[in-house]
């Protein structure tokens, strides 16, 4: 529990003013774990000559093994400046982008972040990330620059560079943050200037001005940007220990010029300069010349120390220095071999930075109390609801949020943001206590007691004297059997075995007490919904009727989170973070705890990675089974960003970021929930399908005119078998088709989406969403309300398309889209081009009133169109994998009844298509080819693939993109491994100040496996890439080509698989999903023979 107890933090608690909720972000490596390792041990927790070595908060196995931290741990630190005390609550966090949801449902219980930033690397992708995360959470960042050592002692920087190289960097952050700044600025102008229009177009709106102004102007940014004279920067070296702000150069300066601390505040960092005869701080000093002042009283200070102790290890100049500075140094530490431990010795007490840190950290990041109106409503609205379409109670409650309090009426409010496993071993409950000084005494008398009965029992009465005696010493050996022996509890080895899930959380408002009723509010809880069923101002204890997505349970254990240790709590009043024990049957991986009804779940978290990586699992004995099946769901569990699913071939998936997370996982499942021996399969890798323009040119880079074609006549012969009975296709790509029943016939045509507007739809799925279950519910009669944001987005979506789809081709396309898909959400459009029929538009919700009145109508089986289209989009012709970038345009559709057919399906009567209903009438069914609905689904469908096979396919491989830091040297080596995974290199830069190399590339999915560890090896460990998805891409390669010409058969020989990457592919995933894959096993037997005989 290190110097600090435990009373001491508990008591803390209760004062909101003076807890810090922190989470520590950065790129991997950047050195954050051992930040986190220096302040630990500030609290006594570890030593001091361990930190940074240790990494304490890195508590599983494997994260010591890799180096890198895969879960974010929390720990709670006690700060004391002057009179003030402080309780931090700190978490540290992962930097690889595997575990990137770590850091999401850390952020989301913090009020402030430390931004590590490598002094080398300087800004990476992580760090942009994390940056813009701590934005979207709207929680404020303070920046600690590290590893400062390595400008000196790899980078050999003169301070003078370093000070320049320095400067680069915070421009680089402020840069990243300046950006986040003016998207939200300009959002927040266009959200005004709806307002303002609004305003205006009611009568009574008077004499507005328009204001045009961007509002950059008038917006003050300058708290935002990170600034050394701000006090919100802090320049470190973890592993040595040190690490300062201005601040306390100021202090130690102001003393020795006699200049007020508050001038050297402002003028240390900058273009000043010291003018030593006029003894004035003056400004510029890079024009003149002159050494700023950061440089002359800071940075030389540090250079000479590193110099006289780790370079030319003068041992008379290291005691002057340590006499000059005042610090003692145990003679062993000058002693060492290590000049290392010497330095941290003198730095850790010289410039701790735990100090600087935790002091910046106490005076520039607030309090749970300040937490922000923005921040609350943006917490309280999920998705598109609008806050103020809250209910009135619900709204209510964001006072409730802003005070904070820990008053006995105030409703509690808790969010769990992840669960996570712990050992049984390592809860208070069970783990091995020292007794408490009175059951040693009762246990000793009661030896004691034993003893004494045996010795009544076997003695003579004869000798006296001698028995008492051995008495006394056989009483006090037994006793101390007693005590060591029972010095410890032990837990039964049932209890062991069971996983325990602790829920990671924190409290917004009120006091959590065990044993306390409260509801469980699971994300899709609805408060509306329950404040109408539930009676007014119950609560959870009372028996209530069952309302969706609510569940009552009780707080059963309450935890302080002391890294890898908990500490067993009563009550936790707001403002702290807490682990909460018991959850795991109420809770799956994250929820909202209340005592109120009204409050609403809280907003998702927003993740930043895609899970991609999916591997079908099995245990290595098939009886096996179930154990795999709960270690499965409990790892579903403990994992904010793993899916685990069941597919339709019934194999058990798991989807991860990537191949680290993917490790991380399969090591879970092994060693800790399932216990089992488990295969897992190759990385199923996912492929889209796709159609494109007919190609001008041949596999030969030859034009495709009309050459001597060898196979013409073969081909042509298939063509026309490959069709069945019923199906037509005209010579421009025009599907029709009949259902079996003959009673409807549509004619379908593929065309291929501008990449654009793929990429536009891809990225606006969630906005799809929300159009689709608008016009879902306007279907039923119900209106949804959505925010006015969403709706000018909706817009800006709309005339974004209406932009991209240009052209005779696309003629009033957008207003005709009939559907997305798959999923009704997806990058692939139906498109009515039926002549006469109008149905409601999918822009519904963006539609002015008197379009909505015209008279449009949706035609029966209307749905059934739609649902085809759907399967269609899902699993593709070419290897059954989902479509992208294609437009099925429904050129015909007609529908002949007759009086035998049913309408169950029917939706609504249509005005427009009268005679195409001609003849209906209701009746019995006896029609042999079963419900319509379903063979005008299967003909949709058909019709469809047919369409897309009528065009030029493709297959799209997902891409990674990375980006690689390299040295000179081992440059070669890079392009190397890249290029053999058919990796491109987009550009290459040289990181300024330094010799590393920047190189991004990207890299199919397909190709990546094993790819970082390749790059790793082959380089000596200098590079190290992070692969993060970044789009689809289609693969130029016709997967079904077969050579025509003379030329190309004597280029690709008669099977022309050589090549076709594409090809390989589609197979691939053919026979993985058992389907027929064209492939002869053995062709051409009597070379093979040749072969091996030329062996
Ligand atoms: N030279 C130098 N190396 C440092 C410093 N701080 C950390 N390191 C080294 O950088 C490496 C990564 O440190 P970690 O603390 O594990 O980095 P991290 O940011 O926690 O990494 P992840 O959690 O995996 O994202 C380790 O080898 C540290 O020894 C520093 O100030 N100077
Ligand atoms: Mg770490």
């Amino acid at each position: 529990m290190g110097h600090t107890s435990l009373e001491k933090l508990i008591r803390l608690q209760r004062k909101t003013s003076s807890i810090r909720n922190i989470c520590i972000l950065a790129h991997v490596d950047h050195g954050k774990t051992t930040l986190a390792d220096c302040l630990v041990a500030s609290n006594g927790i570890i030593s001091t000559r361990l930190a940074g070595k240790l990494r304490y908060l890195d508590s599983r196995e494997d994260e010591q093994i890799r180096g890198i931290t895969m879960k974010s741990s929390a720990i709670s630190l006690h700060y004391a400046a002057g009179e003030s005390e402080y309780l931090i609550n700190l978490i540290d966090s992962p930097g690889h982008v595997d575990f990137s949801s770590e850091v999401s449902t850390a952020v989301r219980l913090c009020d402030g972040a430390i931004v590590v930033v490598d002094a080398v690397e300087g800004v990476c992708p992580q760090t942009q990330a994390v940056l813009r995360q701590a934005w979207l959470e709207n929680i404020r960042p303070v920046l600690v620059i590290n590893k400062i050592d390595r400008l000196i002692i790899e980078l050999k920087l003169s301070p003078q560079e370093a000070y320049t190289h320095l400067q680069k960097i915070l421009e680089q952050v402020n840069a990243v943050t300046g950006t986040l700044f003016t998207s939200k600025v300009l959002e927040e102008r266009a959200v005004k200037e709806v307002e303002v229009q609004e305003a205006l177009s009611e009568p009574s709106s008077g004499e507005l001005v328009y204001d045009w102004s961007a509002g950059l102007e008038e917006t003050d940014d300058s708290h935002l940007y990170f600034s050394p004279d701000q006090g919100n920067v802090v320049f470190a070296s973890a592993i040595d220990s040190w690490g300062f702000s201005i601040h306390q150069f100021a202090q130690i300066y102001c003393q020795k010029m006699g200049v007020r601390s508050e001038v050297l505040q402002k003028t240390l960092w900058g273009d000043f300069y010291l003018n030593a005869k006029a003894k004035k701080i003056m400004k510029g000093a890079q024009s003149k010349g002159k050494k700023p002042l950061f440089v002359q009283l800071v940075l030389d200070n540090i250079w000479s120390l590193y110099d006289a102790v780790v370079t030319r290890r003068d041992k008379e100049k290291v005691e002057k220095i340590v006499a000059s500075l005042g610090l003692t140094v145990m003679a062993r530490d000058l002693r060492h071999s290590d000049p290392k431990v010497l330095l941290s010795a003198i730095c850790s007490q010289w410039l701790p930075v735990s100090q600087a840190v935790l002091s910046m950290v106490c005076e520039k990041l607030p309090s749970p109390s300040e937490i922000g109106a923005e921040r609350v409503e943006r917490l309280m609205s999920v998705g598109t609801r609008r806050f103020d379409s809250l209910p009135e109670k619900t709204q209510e409650l964001k006072q409730v949020f802003l005070d904070c309090t820990s008053e006995e009426t105030a409703p509690v409010i808790v969010f769990v943001s992840k669960m996570f496993a712990v050992d049984s071993k390592a809860l208070p409950q069970n783990r091995q206590r020292p007794l408490t000084q009175e059951e040693i005494t009762q246990r000793r008398d009661l030896a004691r007691q034993r003893h004494a009965e045996k010795q009544a029992a076997s003695q003579s009465p004869t000798a006296p004297t001698q028995a008492s005696s051995k008495l006394c010493v056989c009483v006090y050996t037994d006793a101390l059997c007693a005590q060591t022996e029972a010095l410890t509890v032990k837990p039964t080895a049932e209890e062991e075995e069971k996983e325990h899930f602790i829920a990671f959380a924190r409290v917004y408002s009120g006091v959590v007490r065990r044993g306390q009723r409260v509801f469980v509010l699971g994300p899709k809880y609805d408060p509306a919904l329950s404040l109408r069923t539930l009676p007014d101002g119950c609560s959870a204890a009372d028996p209530l009727p069952s309302v969706p997505h609510l569940a009552c349970c009780t707080l059963e254990h309450l935890y302080m989170l002391m890294g890898r240790e908990l500490e067993e709590l009563e009550e936790v009043p707001a403002g702290n973070v807490l682990g909460i024990g018991g959850m795991e049957e109420f809770i799956l991986k994250s929820a909202t705890i209340s005592t109120s009804p009204a409050c609403p779940p809280f907003t998702p978290l927003n993740f930043e990675a895609t899970p991609i990586v999916r591997v079908a699992i099995e245990p290595k004995h098939p009886s096996e089974m179930p154990k795999l099946v709960r270690g499965m769901r409990l790892l579903n569990q403990a994992d904010p960003c793993a899916e685990v699913l069941i597919q339709e071939t019934g194999e058990h998936v798991l989807v991860t970021a990537g191949e680290v997370h993917l490790q991380r996982c399969l090591d879970d499942l092994r060693e800790r929930f399932a216990k089992i021996g488990i295969s897992a399969s190759k990385p199923i890798i996912p492929f889209r399908e796709t159609v494109i323009r007919p190609p001008k040119v041949d596999m030969v880079n030859e034009e495709m005119g009309r050459q001597q074609k060898v196979a013409v006549i073969h081909q042509a012969k298939d063509e026309q078998s490959k069709y069945p009975e019923g199906v037509h296709v005209d010579s421009t790509g025009l599907v029709t088709l009949t259902t079996p029943n003959k009673m409807a016939t549509v004619g379908i045509r593929a065309v291929p989406l501008p990449e654009e507007v793929t990429r536009l739809l891809e990225g606006n799925s969630e906005l799809i969403r929300t159009m689709e279950q608008f016009s879902l519910f306007a279907r039923e009669g119900k209106t949804l309300e959505i925010s006015q944001k969403t709706l000018e987005e909706i817009q800006g979506f709309k005339s974004k398309l209406e932009g991209l789809l240009q052209g005779h081709k696309w003629r009033n396309a957008v207003e005709r889209i009939w559907a997305f898909g798959p999923r009704r959400c997806g990058p692939n459009i139906l498109l009515n081009s039926v002549e006469g029929y109008r149905r409601p538009s999918v822009w519904q919700c963006v539609e002015r009133e008197k379009e909505k009145s015209e008279a449009v109508m949706l035609r029966d089986f209307d749905n059934s169109i739609v649902s085809g289209f759907q399967l269609a989009t899902l699993s593709g012709p070419m290897c059954e994998e989902p479509l992208m970038g294609v437009c099925f345009s429904v050129e015909s559709w007609e529908i002949k009844f007759s009086s035998q057919l049913t309408q169950q399906d029917s939706v609504e009567e249509d005005s427009v298509s009268q005679q195409a209903l001609e003849g209906r009438r209701k009746g019995d069914t006896t029609d042999c080819y079963g419900p319509f609905s379903g063979q005008l689904i299967a003909a949709m469908k058909e019709a469809c693939r047919y369409a897309f096979q009528a065009k030029p396919q493709r297959l799209m491989a997902a891409m990674y993109t990375c980006e690689i830091m390299a040295t000179a040297d081992v440059l070669g080596r890079v392009y190397g491994v890249l290029s053999k995974r058919e990796g491109r290199v987009l550009n290459e830069e040289m990181k300024e100040g330094t010799d590393m190399f920047i190189i991004r590339a990207v890299l199919p999915v397909a190709e990546s496996f094993g790819f970082a560890d390749e790059m790793r090896k082959r380089t000596s460990g200098l590079a190290s890439p992070q692969l993060v998805f970044s789009h689809w891409e289609v693969i130029s390669s016709d997967p079904f080509w077969v050579p025509t010409t003379e030329e190309e058969y004597l280029h690709f020989g008669e099977k022309a698989d050589s090549a076709n990457q594409a090809l390989k592919y589609m197979n691939a995933v053919r026979k993985r999903k058992g389907l027929y894959v064209e492939e002869k096993i053995v062709e051409h037997a009597e070379k093979q023979r040749t072969l091996s005989k030329n062996k």
